[in-house]
């Protein structure tokens, strides 16, 4: 049995660096990993530095050289091989993620459907992943995609099943190999499914290096053997990542912050409203607000207002606030204190800027003393308040009137993000030329948070650069080189 009581969790005590298929002591110290809700220290992790990174860089640019000469079909079947892997551990995966983050069981059980078809995806998508060819005069003209080596991958804690398969799937799937740092508050699903990579993949292909962003993170962005950087996070840290690529001339992908809008148009029908109330709740709600496409900023129009936020309210009263571990949708805490602290001041700022609709307080569940519950909160408020405008990255919505339509459009784009978007209305037109004029990298019409896989996820201005999820993902992680052959010089 593990530190947590009654779950066999299979959790080591303590991990080091994954580098070349094996946990390595870290010099450098170390730091406890957290059960978000009940403050139970799960194991102990290591705090990678310089050194750490080097190791890992080295084993991966190593690996390289012989992993990118594979066929994408045997690629492809060691992706297959860790998809499998993944299917069987699942429910162990989901509970030590629900107790390391504080998410609900129901959703870290998804992200694990998720993070499986991801890796079968690439899996697929690499085998068909082709360059293209012409002839010309007296010859012919060749260009093939080619991995670009070693790939430096920082991921953020809030759904890390979901952030390792799509930083891995696509890198390893098109022939590189990759040094990957978890986030320091959500480490622990990581560094156990590298005890599944260690059984699958050749030693290097695959590294982890867990600790700090300025420490094991900086190191990786800046280790000159690092020749892709792609990160998930903050803006505020995917600028530092972008300038460290920047200054040494590495490509760099980034998936940012959002602040999306969920557009409710009049015309949408009586009978219809409840299922869009249920998405607008989900959107805005689901990972307890902690997603960058959580769609925060509702725009209800006048003339559904009234009726649409009553039931809004109805909804969000109905959201069970528990212990995550227990069965069931429910709304479980938040990664942090100091996530709790910033959500709070956020709330503290609505409350002061805007009018507070329902919701607005910290939560007390029992058993999980140590958890930052809140009740799902909804303000009214304009589009132009620091709630409206920031990601909060908490369970708070915030509902703008409008009844122009020219105005709506400014005001849904006026934000310095621009990763998702919703639309309900029963005018397919309006919904088109809508989604048109939307900053946005994905609109969805009449739902939310429908992601297939193979649809291209990712975001327009600050919330971005690059795709994941899709075909695309593939040329990120590859470049062209053009061969071209000419008949002048007869082989001998
Ligand atoms: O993110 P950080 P934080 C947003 C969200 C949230 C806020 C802060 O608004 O409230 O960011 O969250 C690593 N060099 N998002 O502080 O700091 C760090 O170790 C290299 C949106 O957790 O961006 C971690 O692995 N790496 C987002 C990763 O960056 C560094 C998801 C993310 O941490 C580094 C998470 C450095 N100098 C937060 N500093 C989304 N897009 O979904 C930090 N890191």
């Amino acid at each position: 049995m593990s530190v947590v009581t009654g779950f066999n969790s299979g959790l080591s005590e303590s991990y080091g660096a994954f580098i070349n298929n094996e946990f390595l002591p870290i010099e450098g110290g170390s730091f406890p990993a957290i059960a978000a809700a009940t403050g139970e220290q799960l194991a102990t992790i290591g705090r990678c530095g310089k050194k750490e990174v080097e190791k890992a860089v080295r084993a991966a640019e190593v690996a390289f050289h012989s992993w990118k000469r594979l066929q994408p079909e045997e690629r492809a079947a060691y992706l297959h091989k860790l998809a499998d892997a993944l299917e069987q551990d699942k429910s162990r995966l989901t509970m030590i993620d629900t107790l390391d983050i504080g998410r609900g069981l129901w959703e870290t059980s998804i992200d694990y459907q998720i993070a499986v078809a991801q890796y079968r995806y690439f899996a697929s998508a690499i085998v068909t992943h082709e360059g293209f060819g012409r002839s010309i005069p007296d010859g012919y003209l060749v260009a093939k995609r080619e991995p670009y080596g070693v790939c430096g991958q920082i991921i953020p804690w809030n759904v890390p099943a979901i952030m390792t398969a799509l930083k891995i799937a696509p890198a390893v799937a098109a022939g590189n190999t990759v040094v990957l740092k978890p986030d320091e508050n959500a480490s622990l699903s990581t560094l156990e499914l590298c005890k599944h990579i260690a059984k699958i993949f050749p030693p290097g292909v695959i590294n982890v290096v867990p600790g700090w962003g300025e420490e094991a993170g900086a190191a990786l962005t800046a280790h000159p053997g690092v020749v892709k950087l792609a990160f998930t996070g903050s803006s505020e840290v995917g600028r530092i990542i972008s300038a460290a690529g920047a200054n040494r001339l590495v490509p760099v992908s980034l998936e940012l912050g959002g602040k999306s809008p969920n557009i409710v148009f009049p015309d949408v029908a009586p009978q219809d409203m409840d299922a869009i109330v249920d998405n607008v709740t989900f959107a805005s709600m689901y990972c307890n607000g902690q997603s960058c496409l959580a769609g925060t900023r509702l725009f209800l129009h006048d003339a559904i207002y009234d009726d649409f936020m009553d039931r809004l309210v109805a909804s969000m009263k109905r959201i069970r606030i528990a212990d995550p571990t227990s069965e069931g949708p429910l709304l479980g805490c938040l990664i942090s204190e100091e996530q709790g602290k910033r959500v709070k001041s956020y709330i503290d700022v609505g409350k002061a800027c805007a009018s507070l609709v329902t919701g607005g307080r910290r939560v007390e569940v029992s058993g999980c003393g140590n958890g930052w519950f809140f009740e799902p909160t909804v303000f009214e408020t304009s589009n132009y308040t620091p709630i409206a405008q920031e990601e909060i990255f908490g369970p708070v919505l915030s509902v703008i009137r409008w009844n122009d339509y020219e105005k709506l459009v400014h005001d849904a784009n006026n934000v310095r993000y621009g990763l998702a978007a919703g639309l309900y209305t029963t005018n397919l037109k309006m919904a088109m030329e809508t989604a048109d004029r939307l900053d946005a990298g994905n609109v969805w019409i009449n739902s939310y948070f429908n992601l297939a896989s193979g649809s291209p996820f990712g975001g327009f201005k600050e919330s971005g650069i690059g795709s994941e999820y899709c075909r695309e993902t593939l040329n990120m992680y590859t470049h062209l080189k053009a061969i071209t052959v000419q008949g002048h010089v007869k082989p001998a």
